[in-house]
């Protein structure tokens, strides 16, 4: 880790923590688990590396660092607790999510139950008892029924191995270990890696503030505009206004949001003429969010003919925002880099106005890689040094995967998780992987996760998790394991589905291609969240089929 990371001392090691569930992560899905188990007369307890609640929102306080989805459904569903909170604006910055959370944390109480500063390093099962040993960095010791995995998608933050990077006197930080201080960059020569929906952050908060601001681009981020606003009371009244309904429907929408392909859209644009498509584009475009993408044509992630539309529609609205044509053509290429949308879009607000700004360069690292860092900046190819002050790594995560893999996690016949994944994940329903008995994990590989809302996952996916395990408590059952066939099947589906679309044609994380040397696969359940809990709902009918349950 980093020497910049800010960690507080951690606490020092307790008495072992005896629970029926031991819970990983105190981010949206671990705090779901918490207070449904106890409510459900569990006792549970979290286990949580940072010093507060929030997940990702701890570690990602880098400059303009917010969320994607309107703040009302960026919430937990509960009418108890959405009723009273109120985001002051549309999208919300980190720290108001932060605020939110402790906002929970104060109604619902789940602090007494939450070790921080307590990162797990370990854990193994006992096969005589049937229970798992966890263990974390500090010392302290939990011994659990069940081991309940929320490490999220985002937590193990991923840096590239660039050459020279100790002879560069300058700081570097990666965004998801940036000082909770924060970092002055006024008047500073920032330089940025990355592009994606961080980057995109980063870059457009960065840009008037910095005395001079690098970016260093590998693919073009087809940001769409965040439509971002201020919430006055009668807007804050307005978003509450059927808010209960929009939480219901979540589940019966592909991405857990308010709205899905067919509420706009449709299935398919072949069903409009050319001219009917563009005018359908301008409304997209005008409620802006990821209505242009996931209130799209559902056969854009199919047709390529169909996707080629959507994103020249995307580039001819981009290109008006940039003044010049070289820099344009860079960010929003007459050819796409990829197909539209089959790699994460980022939402911008003057993302794109920056690049008018004359301190700010773009570097396109297909044509001029980076060679090394040297003492003052960043050496590429062309044999231009470009001087940097401050550098900032937006290069991502080892998404989706990475949190579980991070851990020592050791099943009963000595294998680890990390080992077992190495050619490939297969987790039955995204939950569970066979050779780890009573271990699960919620918004993780498999699941909708990333392709999702991530509240709405923690609880539609995390609500199956509680009520497994109540069945299993209350039919006397000690002992759950995945069967081999199961997770098979589980993951062949994913592979088919997703060989029929154009997520392949990008190397996305999507893809689980952002990291080199990871196997590539389609590393969500890329079928949407309504179909994914119908095949909850088929396993339960039948005993939960796929388990092994004893
Ligand atoms: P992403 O989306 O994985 O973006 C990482 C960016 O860093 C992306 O533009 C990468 O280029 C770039 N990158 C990664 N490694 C390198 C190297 N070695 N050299 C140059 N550029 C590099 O991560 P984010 O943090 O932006 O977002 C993660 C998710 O968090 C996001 O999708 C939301 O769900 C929240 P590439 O595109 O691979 O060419």
């Amino acid at each position: 880790m980093p020497a910049n990371t800010v960690r507080k001392e951690a606490e020092a090691p307790d008495s072992v923590d005896d629970v029926d569930v031991l819970i990983v992560g105190a981010g949206f899905s671990g705090l779901y688990q918490l207070h449904r188990l106890r409510q459900r007369g569990f006792a549970a307890k979290i286990y949580e590396a940072a010093p507060e609640l929030g997940g990702i929102w701890y570690w990602n306080c880098y400059p303009g660092a917010r969320c994607d989805t309107h703040g009302p459904l960026y919430q937990f569903s509960d009418e108890e607790l959405w009723r009273d909170w109120d985001f002051d604006e549309l999208y919300p910055s980190w720290d108001k999510i932060r605020a939110y959370f402790r906002y929970v944390d104060a109604k619902l109480d789940l602090s007494r139950d939450i070790r921080f500063n307590t990162r797990v390093s370990r854990a193994e099962f006992d096969e005589a008892t049937s229970t798992w040993v966890v263990e974390a960095e500090n010392g302290q010791v939990a011994r659990a029924r069940f081991l309940v995995l929320c490490t999220g998608i985002g937590s193990k933050p991923y840096l590239p191995e660039i050459p020279g990077m100790s002879d560069f006197k300058g700081k570097v930080y990666h965004t998801a270990y940036w000082p909770q201080e924060g970092v002055d960059l006024s008047g500073k020569r920032v330089g940025v890696i990355g592009t994606g929906a961080t980057g995109v952050q980063v870059i457009q908060e960065t840009a008037p503030v910095a005395s001079h601001l690098t970016v260093f681009q590998r693919t073009p981020n087809m940001a769409l505009p965040m439509r971002q606003r201020k919430l006055d009371a009668a807007a804050k009244r307005e978003l509450k206004t059927g808010l209960l309904e929009k939480y219901e429907k979540r589940a019966r929408t592909f991405g857990g949001y308010e709205y899905d392909f067919y509420d706009y859209g449709g299935a398919s644009s072949d069903a409009y003429t050319p001219e009917q498509v563009q005018s359908m584009y301008e409304e997209y475009w005008e409620a802006g969010g990821f209505v242009p993408w996931l209130g799209n044509f559902a056969n854009i992630w199919t047709d390529e003919r169909a996707n080629l539309v959507a994103y020249e529609f995307w580039r001819d609205k981009v290109r008006q925002r940039i003044e010049d044509p070289s820099v344009a053509e860079k960010l929003a290429p007459t050819v796409p880099p990829h197909p539209y949308g089959v790699k994460r879009l980022s939402l911008e607000q003057n993302y794109f106005e920056a690049f008018n700004s004359p301190n700010v360069r773009l570097v396109d690292l297909r044509e001029t890689p980076i060679e090394r860092l040297t003492a003052e900046g960043v050496l590429t190819s062309d044999g231009v040094e470009h001087k940097i002050d401050v550098l900032v790594l937006a290069t991502g995560f080892d998404m989706v995967s990475g949190g579980l893999t991070a851990m020592e996690i050791k099943g009963p016949s000595g294998q680890t998780l990390r080992d077992k994944w190495k050619g490939g994940i297969s987790a039955y329903l995204g939950s569970a992987t066979q050779g780890f008995p009573n271990m699960l994990f919620v918004y993780g590989p498999q699941a909708p996760a990333g392709l999702s809302n991530g509240p709405s996952s923690s609880e539609l996916q995390g609500e199956e998790l509680v009520q497994l395990l109540t069945y299993m408590r209350d039919n006397g059952h000690r002992r759950i394991e995945t069967k081999k066939e199961a997770d098979d099947a589980w993951r062949q589906r994913i592979d088919e589905y997703a060989a029929g679309t154009l997520f392949g044609r990008a190397d996305s994380w999507y893809m689980a291609a952002n990291v080199p040397g990871k196997a590539r696969q389609m590393i969500n359940y890329p079928m949407g969240l309504p179909d994914y809990l119908t095949r909850w709902a088929e396993a339960k009918s039948a005993g939960y089929a796929g388990f092994d349950i004893r």
